[in-house]
């Protein structure tokens, strides 16, 4: 197990959309081990594999609220099957857009289908934060971020103010 770094915006890695994974291997029971790991060492509630650098369809979740008691859940190869009509609205974050939030809409609800730490097919329906938690990963998967629905404005000054911190080594 360890902890990887984790890429952030401006970063070409992040806009790779990630391949399936063939086959759930102790290779990439590794990683989903070392991407919990990481997670969880930055105060995250999810992370997808490109965030490690590492372009496969595998995310890890873990919304738990005791932060003693981990409640890991891990998606290789995750389908969203139904998403419900009704939006909310969720003031979103991502590690890999450090210090920065917005209010994102998405579907309340989702449905998704995909392989658990052992290779077993699941289907889980999502609600509340896990649902938004999963949609925000699978975004990761397609290379899109959460700052991607924002206006072109508030986008470029948050990518601005990111790029300025990386140049300057400074973490605000
Ligand atoms: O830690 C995270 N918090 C969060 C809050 C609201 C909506 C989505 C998230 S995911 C984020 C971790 C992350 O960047 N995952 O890709
Ligand atoms: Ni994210």
């Amino acid at each position: 197990m360890a902890i990887k770094t984790i890429l952030t915006e401006p970063n070409q890695l992040l806009r790779q959309v990630s391949r399936p994974v063939e086959k759930v291997s102790q290779e990439i029971q590794n990683l989903m081990d070392d991407m919990l790991d990481t997670m969880y060492s930055a105060n995250g509630i999810g992370l997808a594999a490109i965030q490690i650098g590492v372009p496969k369809r595998i995310i890890v979740i873990d919304i738990g609220k005791d932060k003693e008691k981990k409640e890991p859940q891990y998606f290789v190869n995750p389908i969203i099957k139904n998403t419900n009509s009704i939006l909310s609205t969720y003031e979103e974050g991502c590690l890999s857009v450090p210090n920065q939030f917005a209010e994102i809409d998405r579907p309340s609800k989702c449905e998704v289908e995909y392989l658990d730490y052992n290779g077993e097919k699941k289907l889980l329906k999502a609600e509340g934060l896990l649902a938004t938690c999963i949609q925000h990963e699978m975004d990761h998967l397609e290379g899109i971020l959460f700052i991607d629905y924002l206006s072109k404005l508030k986008k470029s000054m948050i990518i601005k103010k990111l790029s300025k911190n990386k140049s300057n080594r400074i973490v605000v």
